[in-house]
C-alpha cells in the first residue's frame, strides 16, 4: 500500500494535509454530515467492525454498534484472548475484564469475572444500572446473574491442553500473546458525530489468579472524550497502565497531534519508560488504535506484527498493518 492509499484509509479522504498537520487547536464538528467509521484492534477487526458498520448505517448509536461489534468476537470460542475460549490464569481459571466509555463520559467496568462471556455488556450494565463504575470477581459475576446473564463454562478444551502444558515448566513467566490476536478494544463514530468504545479480554495468558490489566482500566485500555476522540490498547497491560495509555492518547489528540501522531507518541512513551527502568523489551507488544471526532483514525505499536481493521461506510472492512517502533 503506498502512503496515498494509507492516507485515504485512515483520513477517509485523499488528501494528506490534516493528517499531517500539528495544530494546537481543538478539532471542530463542522464537515458536513457524518460518515460512520469503526476501528477495532487485530485481525477478529474485520468481521466486528463489519457489523458495527451495517448497524451504524442503520442509525444506531456507536455503543450499541460497538457492542455488537465486540460481542461477535466474545462468543467465539476459537478467538483465544477474548471471552469465551479466552486463555486461563495460572490456576487454570479464565477470568474476563472489560470496560467501555461514551462520548458523554459515561463508564461502566468489570474485571476478573468468572462465567459470564459477554462482559462488555456487563460493563455497560455497570455504567447504566449501577451508580458504580467497576465491578470486580464475585460481585461482578454476582450481579451478571443478578442482571439475567447465562452462567457459561469459559475454558475450552483447546485452553485447557495448553495451559496444562504451560504447566510442565514451573517457570511463572507470562508473556504477552505477540500472535495475530489478543485483546479487542473497537472505536465507532455514529451518525450523529458521537464517539463510543469497548475493550475486552480474557488478559494476559496464565497470569496469576486476580491479575487485572490495561483493559477495564479506563484511562488505560480505553479513553472516550466526545469533544476530542477516543483511544484503545491492546498489548503488555502493565505498562500500559504505566502510562495510562489511552488517555495520554486522548490527551495528544486534544494538544493538536492527529490519532496517528498520538498513538505514536503514547509508544515512544512507553518505551522511554522501558528504557528509563532499564527493563527489557523482549516479550512485549504495545498497541493503540484511535479516532478523532470527526473520523481520523490511526494506530502504531510497539513492534512489528500489530494490525488493526477499519470500517467506513460504503466500503469493506480493512485490515491495516500497523507501523510501530523498533522491530
Ligand atoms: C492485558 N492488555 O490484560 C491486556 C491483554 C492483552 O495481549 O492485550 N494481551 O494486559
Amino acid at each position: 500500500m503506498n502512503r496515498k492509499d494509507f492516507l485515504k484509509i485512515i483520513t477517509g479522504v485523499a488528501v494528506a494535509i490534516p493528517f499531517l498537520s500539528v495544530t494546537r487547536k481543538k478539532i471542530n464538528n463542522s464537515f458536513g454530515p457524518i460518515e460512520p467509521v469503526s476501528i477495532a484492534t487485530w485481525r477478529f477487526g474485520i468481521n466486528t467492525t463489519a457489523k458495527a458498520m451495517d448497524l451504524l448505517e442503520n442509525g444506531s448509536s456507536a455503543m450499541d454498534a460497538t457492542e455488537a461489534g465486540v460481542k461477535i468476537c466474545e462468543a467465539d470460542p476459537r478467538e483465544r484472548s477474548v471471552g469465551l475460549g479466552g486463555r486461563p490464569d495460572r490456576d487454570g481459571v479464565v477470568t474476563l475484564d472489560a470496560c467501555c466509555m461514551d462520548h458523554l463520559g459515561n463508564i461502566g467496568s468489570v474485571a476478573a469475572v468468572e462465567d459470564i462471556v459477554h462482559v462488555s455488556s456487563l460493563a455497560r450494565a455497570v455504567m447504566e444500572k449501577t451508580p458504580h463504575v467497576m465491578l470486580v470477581g464475585e460481585g461482578a459475576r454476582q450481579f451478571a446473574l443478578e442482571m439475567g446473564f447465562p452462567k457459561e463454562k469459559l475454558l475450552v478444551e483447546d485452553s485447557k491442553r495448553e495451559w496444562k502444558k504451560w504447566k510442565e515448566s514451573s517457570d511463572y513467566n507470562p508473556i504477552i500473546n505477540m500472535e495475530n490476536h489478543d485483546t479487542i478494544g473497537q472505536i465507532s463514530l455514529d451518525k450523529n458525530g458521537h464517539l463510543a468504545g469497548i475493550c475486552t479480554t480474557s488478559g494476559m495468558g496464565f497470569k496469576m489468579h486476580g491479575r487485572v490489566g490495561d483493559s477495564p482500566i479506563i484511562g488505560a485500555g480505553l479513553y472516550v472524550d466526545g469533544d476530542i476522540g477516543a483511544a484503545t490498547a491492546t498489548g503488555h497491560g502493565e505498562e500500559v497502565i504505566r502510562v495510562v495509555g489511552s488517555y495520554r492518547v486522548v490527551a495528544e489528540m486534544e494538544r493538536g497531534l492527529s490519532p496517528q501522531m498520538a498513538c505514536e507518541e503514547a509508544v515512544r512513551k512507553i518505551y522511554d519508560f522501558f528504557k528509563r527502568r532499564k527493563s527489557s523489551l523482549k516479550d512485549t507488544q504495545i498497541g493503540f488504535i484511535a479516532m478523532n471526532k470527526r473520523g481520523d483514525v490511526g494506530g502504531y505499536s510497539l513492534r512489528s506484527g500489530f494490525q488493526f481493521a477499519i470500517s467506513r461506510s460504503g466500503r469493506k472492512s480493512q485490515l491495516i498493518d500497523a507501523e510501530f517502533l523498533i522491530s
